[in-house]
């Protein structure tokens, strides 16, 4: 954005003006000249101009401070996925949870997929029709670790589920698979607390393989991709699957063959693999 503003000493509105726009170029990276504007302009033109910096400025602080709340949310909700990572570790002697990636939509995605389903721009609009704008991914090792985790997810009371798809039990047509919730979380600030929407995807690392290779594909590639590609990519989708099944199921086969051990064999096993002390 490029203003010009005059330099006016007499103009009570013209200084209002100077600082207001001094401060967006200063803390929001405008690309703003302190140049003089024609010395014939108008007060009516300069209060229009003023008006309008300001509501600019509202709206970058406003959308600042939108982000700074999603970003909380996110901070949140990465914890609670901890907590029951090392609440499983300590109960079953493993981690259910590999990784956890937060990210913040961009403004550029959001405003293009706000321009895609017709809604008009407005902060009040991203937070009531975008649900996707703060977004938490967390891979686990095996398929079954997904449904502990997620329904231990929606059973915490401060939690809302707003929608869940199960993109395991039935995949997109091309092969994805997934666990994809919505949910709204309160977070709190100094005086006031905030309902939150956070998008939670859940997948196995082996589904996380197959999305993060896809989607790269699918976009990183300016030419459309054709019938024999995406057959070849739900194949790959398939067989992944499946490895993912058996992996859960020599999982549960050696687990089956630990419960022969003896009382104090799993204590022994327990102790073992605690590599910390409790206290
Ligand atoms: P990004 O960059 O990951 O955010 P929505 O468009 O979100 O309002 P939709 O399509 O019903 O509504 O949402 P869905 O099905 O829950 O999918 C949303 C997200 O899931 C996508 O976000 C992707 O991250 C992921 N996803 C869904 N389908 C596929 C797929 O076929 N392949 C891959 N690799 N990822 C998928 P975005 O906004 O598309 O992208």
């Amino acid at each position: 954005m490029t203003i010009y503003v005059k330099k006016d000493e007499g103009s009570t509105e013209m200084n209002q003006l100077t600082s207001l726009l001094s401060e967006i170029s200063h803390d929001h990276d405008f690309d703003f000249p302190a140049e003089l504007i024609p010395a014939n302009i108008t007060e009516t033109t300069l209060l229009a101009l003023s008006e309008q910096a300001k509501k600019i400025m509202n709206t970058v602080i406003e959308y600042k401070e939108l982000m700074m709340m999603y970003n909380c949310a996110l901070k949140q909700i990465r914890t609670k996925f901890e907590i029951l990572d090392d609440e499983f570790n300590v109960r079953y002697q493993r981690n259910p949870i590999n990784s956890i990636n937060t990210r913040l939509k961009r403004s550029a995605s959001i405003r293009e997929k706000m321009k895609r389903n017709n809604i008009p721009l407005s902060i009040e609009n991203i937070k009531t029709n975008i649900n996707d704008v703060a977004g938490i991914r967390v891979i686990c090792p095996y398929v079954d670790d997904i449904y502990s985790i997620s329904e231990a997810l929606i059973n915490q009371e401060d939690i809302t589920l707003i929608s869940q798809k199960d993109y395991i039990a039935n995949p997109k047509p091309n092969g994805y698979r997934s666990m994809h919730l919505i949910i709204s979380i309160p977070v709190y600030f100094a005086d006031h607390s905030e309902q939150m929407k956070i998008e939670v995807q859940i997948r196995t690392i082996a589904m996380d393989f197959w999305a993060t290779l896809e989607h790269q594909l699918k976009y990183k590639e300016q030419t459309a991709i054709g019938e024999s590609i995406i057959a070849e990519l739900k194949e790959c989708a398939d067989i992944i699957s499946n490895t993912d099944a058996k992996m859960l199921n020599i999982r549960k086969e050696i687990e089956e063959s630990a419960d022969n051990l003896t009382d104090d064999d799993v204590l022994f096993e327990k102790m073992r693999k605690i590599d910390s002390p409790l206290i």
